[in-house]
This record gives structure tokens, sequence and C-alpha cells, in this order.
């Protein structure tokens, strides 16, 4: 394990974290760690940033964000718009919330998200636009019923992108346009889509995306194919195909949901070998949806937190020199996770803390971006 160099740290007015917490936590609990672990940094914010690094290596570092943090937390703020240069709405821009009802689209929360970014010079990542979950009632009725299951769809598409056009006033790094079409397996997922329209539709949407907005970078995203494995393989198959036959497919994005312990994470050779194969199809690969489960590792609190430090630095390095354009962590503290919601297990997956103190990852990740 290298040595981790940690940042100088710098007095600055503004942001006030509160005592410092470390690491495990649900929703609404915090549990300190050893004096060790806590990084006692109230009202210190670091020199430097995951932003300014990142343009200076020429690489997007991105958040996913969630609204009600947005609006209700200043510390949230501004970590947000001092470390992250390019923002993916965690939810608010999936079918449910974009078309709640047929024809009926409502903006409203992805937008004020969009006004954020702009107003902090960041970028978007779209997100997402074809899923089998988070999909409005009324369009699970359609594609179950089959008719007009595809014009659906596609007005779902020429809709969210009309209204995201990158002539427009908002700046759209990426669509995720297809999420998740691909199982554990390496098999095609059985979808409400695969089953109304067939595995052609996978095509149909890039093309479709393509022709309403003709400068937007489309991308497949996801899960579990992030190193070489069966899924990988059928992903790389999956993309091959699409760009054999022309379909405007630009990118890849590697969700890259981790952990610490043994086989949580791919191996640096694997992962680079895949992002070397995906680019030799001329696809852009993305990191889009990053974090490091503690739950998942054995130790002390401090070693897990070390380890955890380790699986980024070693994915960000990686990903730097394999030629990954855009790194997105989903969050970026531990208040606002996922993880424990749906492991049901307390954890601390993301770089700043409870406290919104940066971790021992946060400072391994801006090791790596100083060309360390
Ligand atoms: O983080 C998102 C969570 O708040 C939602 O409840 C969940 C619904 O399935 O989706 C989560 O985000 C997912 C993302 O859209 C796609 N990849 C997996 C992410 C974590 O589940």
């Amino acid at each position: 394990m290298t040595a981790l160099r940690p940042v100088r740290l710098t007095r600055r007015a503004g942001l006030s974290v509160g005592a410092s917490l470390v690491g495990l936590s649900t929703p609404g609990t915090a549990y300190a760690v050893g004096e060790s672990a806590s990084m006692n940094r109230q009202d210190h914010a670091p020199e430097t940033s995951l932003r300014d690094l990142g343009d200076a290596r020429g690489i997007r570092i991105g958040a996913a964000v969630s609204s009600r943090p947005l609006v209700a937390e200043p510390a949230y703020r501004e970590i947000l718009a001092r470390e992250f240069s390019s923002v993916t709405c965690e939810n608010v821009m999936k079918p449910s919330f974009l078309q709640p009802s047929q024809g009926r689209f409502d903006f409203q929360a992805a937008d004020a998200i969009v006004a954020f970014a702009t107003a902090h010079g960041m970028t978007i990542r779209g997100h997402t636009l074809v899923w089998h979950n988070q999909n409005p009632a009324w369009l699970e009725r359609v594609a179950a019923s089959g008719e007009n299951a595809s014009a659906a769809l596609r007005d779902h598409i020429t809709g969210v992108l009309t209204h995201y056009r990158n002539d427009g006033p908002v700046p759209v790094l990426a669509w995720d346009v297809v999420n998740e079409a691909i199982t554990d397996t390496g098999a095609l997922r059985d979808t409400l889509w695969a089953r109304a329209l067939g595995p052609g539709y996978l095509a149909d949407v890039f093309r479709w995306a393509n022709e309403t907005d003709p400068d937007a970078r489309l991308f497949y995203n996801d899960y579990g194919a992030e190193g070489m494995g069966r899924k990988a393989d059928a992903v790389h198959a999956l993309l091959r195909g699409l760009v054999q036959d022309g379909v405007p497919v630009h990118g890849v994005g590697l969700q890259m949901h981790v952990g610490i312990g043994a086989r949580q994470s791919p191996s640096r050779p694997d992962l680079a070998a895949n992002i070397a194969r995906l680019r030799a199809l001329g696809l852009e690969v993305h990191v889009t949806e990053m974090d490091v489960k503690l739950q998942t590792g054995t130790g002390t609190d401090d070693e897990r937190l070390a380890e955890q430090a380790q699986v980024y630095a070693d994915i960000l390095g990686t990903c730097i020199e394999a030629g990954v354009t855009s790194f997105t962590f989903w969050g970026f503290t531990d208040t606002h996770s996922w993880i424990p919601g749906f492991t049901g297990k307390p954890d601390g997956a993301l770089p700043f803390d409870t406290a919104y103190a940066p971790k021992p990852a946060y400072h391994a990740l801006t090791h790596v971006l100083a060309g360390g």
C-alpha cells in the first residue's frame, strides 16, 4: 500500500462542519469512531479540491445529487460546488419524475439541480432515459399492454432531450440512455422494454435519442461490468454489436459500486484491460456511480477507512491512466448515500463523512489527482 500524503489544510471562512464523525452511519444516525480516525477539521476546508485537480488532469469529477439536501443544507451546497465539476441527478431525471403522467413532463426538480450546476460552472450527466426501475405507473401499463409501447418510449426520450438539447443553455456532458440492460450472468435482462419491444429496442433508443439531439453524447451504463468477467464480456459484446451496426452510441458508464475486502472491487489489471477494450471500440469511458462499501470488509474502523482510501485511489489511478474522462461518485457525504437503505446496514461508502469532513478516501483521491 502506498503512503497517502494528506493535502495541506487551510482555514477558510464559510464552511462550517459539525463535530467530526467518521464512517459508519445510517440516515439520521452517526457513530463516532476512535479519535485517531476523527479528523477534527471543523471550519477547515482543503486548500485544493477534487474539481481543480481534476481540471488540471483533464478529468471531470462528479457527484450524484439529491434534491432535499441541496435545498436544506448549506454545507452540502458548498462542498458540491467546491469539489465537483459535474452533477448527476440521483433520482429526478428518471422517467417517474420527468413524465409522471402521459404527455405531462415535469422538469422542475431536475431543473433546480441543473440551475445550481450551471450557476457553478458544472456540467450535467443525464441519468437515465431507459431503465426497468423508477418508471411511472402509466408507462409500465403501456409497456405491459404492448400497444404503443414503442411510441411511448420514443416520446419520452424525445421530450426529455428536447428540453435538454445541447444547443440550449444547459451543458449536458452525456446521457445514460440505457441503464442496466444486462443481467449479472451476461444475458439480456428481462425488462418491461425487452418484453414489449424485443432486443432491438437497445439500438432503437439510441437512434431516437440521436435524432432528437445529434450533439448529445449517448452512453450505455451498467454495474458489475467494471473488471473482466461474464457480465463485462456481455456488455462489451453488446456495444461492439451496436457500434458495428452504426448505432449512435458514444460511451460506456462503469457504475463502480464496489466495497473493501477480497474480490469486492475489480483488480487494476482487469479494470485497465476492460477500459482498453471498450475504448478500442471507439467509445468514451466514464465512471458514473462510484462508492466503496465498508460493510464488506473486516478490521478496525481505522483499518477499514484506510482500505477504502486505497480502493478509491487504485480505481481512480487506473482510470486516469486508462483514459477515463469523467469520474462520478454516487453522492459525496455519508449522510446521503443509498447504501444503508439498500443493504439495511450502516455504512460509510463516500469520501466525506456525516459531518462533511473529508475522510482518508478524500485525501487519497486528491493525492492521485495531484499525480501521486
Ligand atoms: O440512489 C438511487 C436511490 O435513491 C433510488 O432509490 C434507487 C431506485 O432504484 O436508485 C438509486 O440509484 C441507482 C441508479 O439510478 C442506477 N444504478 C444503481 C443506483 C443505486 O441503486
